[in-house]
């Protein structure tokens, strides 16, 4: 489990605050006396923490040493000191902390607790910096390491573009305005928003140009997410980057709850229309079949009716587990609608299609469902279309054509059309 190391003298509001984002992230708190030496941390090892806040108070000439150790190990320090004193805040940002913040107001204490939030989530980020130069590279790298962001390094484009196809888990991408000598960063921004929208790819341009320069608002019209010129400080890249990626994190949570389904937790109908044709379009580059399975629960009206609409839910809950059972973790589990269930089935051949479907019957015929000391077996009826057809809505018809045969000839059975 991750850990906050937390070296303090006695911080009520911000042990307030940590204990509560605790309930949201799963970590854990090692709380020490802030007048602890600096070998006491070497032979306690940094294992696992992502992120050191440490109280200054009474033990300025104990900060540097210790600041300089985590910073140097990747680690996020962040300094909180009673008052601000801006000669102490630019030694404490030499030494490599990543912010420094007052202890007192509480705009600060929820500032920090966002960066702690950010830091966290940004283990699950990846980045990619794209830019010529060596030593700029390297300063670049050092803030996103500290920030607790993995990141890959593109030199070109094409590199570049290279890297971001492979590695769907590239969030942010940080392009200077120059690349390997030329102002190909517009072109490189314009190029790869063909592909990613500003809600899939958090892109930050960079440029030696201030803000009010023509630079800028280029980048910005090309569908950069934000500008800043270089050379930066830390605190403006940090919080230029966390402004981003908060606000991408709150766009995906919206979109994930949009495109789940309440009762079942499964992706429901917005996502088949939008996870659906990339399947496609991956069958047809491959030139394999797609399998395509529509599923519904046989006398489903029964269940609510004779055991009530909660034992039904148990019925549609239960259903789901065995469908997320069954299958891989790319294949598309989607509940359509009231008991309709639909299956895409990722890179599989019809043998194996036909096998699995007809292991799944199996299995919700074999496997009952109990919720308060009831307990019921159902049956589903299976429409199975394996093919490649030119678009998901004639997949989906055709299979349904299927399942509507499979309920005329006597349920609880799989029709394929193979
Ligand atoms: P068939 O074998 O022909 O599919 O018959 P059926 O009874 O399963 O089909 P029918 O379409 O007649 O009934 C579907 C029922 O599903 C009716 C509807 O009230 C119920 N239903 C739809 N959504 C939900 C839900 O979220 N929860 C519960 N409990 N019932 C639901
Ligand atoms: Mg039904
Ligand atoms: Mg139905």
């Amino acid at each position: 489990m991750k850990k906050i190391l937390l070296i303090e003298d006695d911080n009520y509001y911000l042990k307030q605050k940590i204990k509560e984002l605790k309930q949201r992230l799963p970590y854990q708190v090692i709380s020490i006396h802030n007048k602890t030496k600096l070998e006491t941390f070497q032979n306690y090892g940094t294992d696992d923490i992502f992120i050191v806040l440490l109280d200054n108070f009474f033990a300025e000439e104990n900060s540097k040493p210790i600041i300089q150790y985590f910073s140097s190990k990747g680690i996020a320090v962040i300094v909180y000191t009673e008052l601000y004193d801006p000669i102490l805040a630019e030694e404490i940002l030499k030494a490599g902390a990543l912010d420094y913040v007052l202890k007192k107001p509480y705009e600060d204490i929820n500032y920090t607790t966002r960066l702690i939030e950010r830091t966290y989530n940004n283990q699950f980020i990846k980045a990619l910096v794209v830019d010529g130069s060596e030593p700029f590279v390297r300063e670049l790298s050092n803030y996103l390491m500290q920030f607790g962001i993995k990141y890959y390094c593109a030199t070109t484009t094409d590199e570049a573009k290279q890297i971001l196809n492979t590695h769907e888990d590239i969030k942010l991408l940080l392009v200077d305005e120059e690349i390997q000598g030329n102002e190909q960063g517009i072109l490189l921004i314009e190029d790869i928003r063909k592909n990613y929208s500003s809600t899939q790819l958090v892109i930050i341009a960079m440029s030696l140009h201030g803000y009010n320069s023509p630079h800028s608002i280029a980048f910005l019209k090309k569908g950069a997410n934000d500008f800043i010129t270089k050379p930066f400080i830390k605190e403006q890249f940090s919080l230029r980057i966390m402004q981003n990626l908060e606000t991408l994190n709150m766009i995906e949570e919206k979109h994930k709850l949009a495109s789940t389904d309440f009762l079942t937790k499964l992706n429901n109908r917005l996502s088949l229309s939008e996870i659906a044709p990339s399947l496609l379009k991956k069958a047809k580059e491959a030139d394999t079949k797609l399998a395509v399975a529509m599923i519904d629960i046989d006398h489903f009206k029964q269940v609510n009716d004779t055991h009530g609409h909660d034992m039904g839910d148990a019925v549609l809950k239960h259903l789901s587990q065995i469908l997320i059972n069954s299958f891989r973790k790319g294949d598309l589990i989607v509940r359509n609608g009231g008991e309709e269930f639909c299956i895409i089935l990722d890179k599989s051949d019809i043998e194996t299609a036909k096998m699995l479907i007809d292991r799944l019957r199996e299995n919700v015929e074999n496997n009952s469902c109990t919720f308060e000391s009831i307990t019921l077996s159902i049956t589903i009826s299976v429409g199975l279309f394996i093919g490649l057809e030119e678009s998901i809505e004639v997949f989906l018809t055709k299979a349904d054509t299927l399942l509507y045969q499979a309920k005329e000839e006597g349920r609880n059975r799989v029709i394929c059309n193979l």
